[in-house]
């Protein structure tokens, strides 16, 4: 600790945020919130006592899971219900008390248009024909024999952050989860779609794919088939188990870094077909509008992003000293290769590290050491990705696209810090 204080703290960019080396010595030199508990334990002495946990064997193992009852806090959080869309509706990922990169199962965001159906697997067909040599039928059980592929990759509603769009003023209330919530990242297992095309005999009319799910909404969304012969997955595994109803039980689509609307759930058909379907989805929604009143139709792959969950909206910072800023980037174009973060609302930048594994189309966490000195600062992140895309500001998505649509905004968030040390959401 003696020599951890010795060392200057090193200085990478404005309004005090420090170099990257400064990562590991955190918990020892940091006067923040986490670090200030080690210290006050270090001065009082190891001192044992044996607390009431430790005096008597607790409960045995159980079946299945569940957080602890002191972590019951992070949840997800839903919106209003509307009476004229029974069902529908969304829930926000709690992604400012998450770590690391994954989204456990029970905290995956949820977006539907008709509710969850209940689906018994055994019931339960997905139907292949239109365009094809052979329409084909599979059970659950069928597409349980086909060989498999794992990916980790992010879902994102294409309306995600759209409230920063839509409002002149900043919601000062807002938090990570209220605004950009509508993302999460899992491990997806399931069949490539590919095999399964291959095995109909896809005919050379047909360029595009129609999805349908099996909920009520009937959602249906079209697919280019290039794409889907590329990277699309029918997905029934979620983190290693069989995929939750929210996510589509008993299979959904998956189609990695394209807007979340297209992963038709609870998938039942895919048409091969000459030209779109032209569905209530992609015509009426998941459009956007410019200011000259034209739409951009199909606007599929998420553009590259970033956000800080800690500090962040509604947190408190308890008093001047060291604290970890810490987000997740992504990419609906490739990998993240970096990250930059700003402590000055965007005059200077400094270069945050990234996890060590770095994958394709999937959330990425990122950590830099920063000393709050107790005054004014925005604190920003903005990413890059391996395809040279830099995430944009919000004034430059405004100016170049209007706010009649907020759908795929992927804009530069900014957390302002006063000197009480509240965090508040802020347009920069
Ligand atoms: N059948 C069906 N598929 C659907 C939806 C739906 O309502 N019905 N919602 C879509 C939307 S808008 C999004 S963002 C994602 C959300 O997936 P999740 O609920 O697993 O997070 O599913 C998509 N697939
Ligand atoms: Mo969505």
């Amino acid at each position: 600790m003696a020599k951890q204080e010795k060392q200057a703290l090193q200085q990478v960019a404005g309004n005090g945020l420090l170099s990257r080396r400064h990562l590991l010595g955190l918990g020892l030199s940091g006067a923040g919130l986490a670090a200030s508990h080690s210290l006050v334990a270090q001065e009082s002495g190891v001192v044992f006592s044996i607390p009431q946990w430790s005096r008597q064997p607790g409960p045995g193992s159980s079946p299945y899971g569940s957080p602890s009852p002191h972590a019951s806090h992070i949840q997800r959080m839903s919106g209003n219900p509307n009476p004229t869309y029974p069902g529908g509706g969304a829930s926000r990922s709690p992604l400012q008390y998450l770590q690391g990169s994954i989204t456990p199962n029970s905290l995956h965001f949820e977006r539907h248009h008709a509710g969850v159906p209940a689906i018994d697997p055994a019931g339960h067909k997905l139907v292949i024909n239109g365009l094809v040599r052979q329409p084909l039928a599979f059970s659950y059980e069928d597409l349980l024999r086909y060989p498999m592929v794992s990916r980790i990759h992010f879902l994102e509603c294409s309306g995600n952050s759209g409230a920063m769009l839509r409002s002149a003023t900043a919601d000062s209330g807002a938090t990570a989860q209220s605004i950009h919530g509508l993302v999460s990242c899992a491990e997806w297992t399931g069949v490539p779609l590919s095999a399964l095309l291959e095995e109909a005999g896809v005919l050379d009319q047909a360029s595009w794919v129609a999805a349908v799910g099996a909920d009520a909404a009937s959602m249906g969304r079209s697919l280019p088939l290039s794409k889907a012969l590329d990277d699309v997955m029918i997905a029934l595994y979620q983190n290693g188990e069989p995929i939750r109803p929210e996510q589509g039980y008993p299979m959904r689509l998956f189609v990695p870094g394209w807007e979340g609307n297209i992963s038709v759930k609870w998938l039942t058909q895919l048409k091969l077909l000459d030209e779109a379907a032209q569905f209530r989805d992609e015509t009426s929604k998941y459009t956007d509008t410019l200011a000259d009143r034209s739409s951009l139709q199909f606007t599929f792959p998420m553009g590259v992003k970033s956000l800080i969950t800690s500090p962040s909206g509604q947190m408190q910072l308890n008093n001047p000293g060291v604290y970890e800023i810490s987000g997740l980037a992504w990419s609906g174009h490739g990998s993240i290769t970096r990250v930059e973060i700003s402590a000055d609302g965007g005059r200077s930048w400094a270069d945050a590290e990234l996890q060590s594994q770095v994958h394709d189309r999937a959330l990425t966490r990122f950590r830099l050491p920063w000393q709050w000195r107790g005054s004014d600062a925005i604190l920003q992140s903005r990413a890059h990705d391996s395809r040279g895309n830099v995430q944009p500001t919000r004034a430059s998505i405004l100016a170049a696209r209007g706010n009649i649509a907020t759908y795929h905004n992927n804009g530069i968030q900014s957390w302002s810090v006063n000197s009480t040390g509240e965090l508040r959401n802020v347009y920069a």
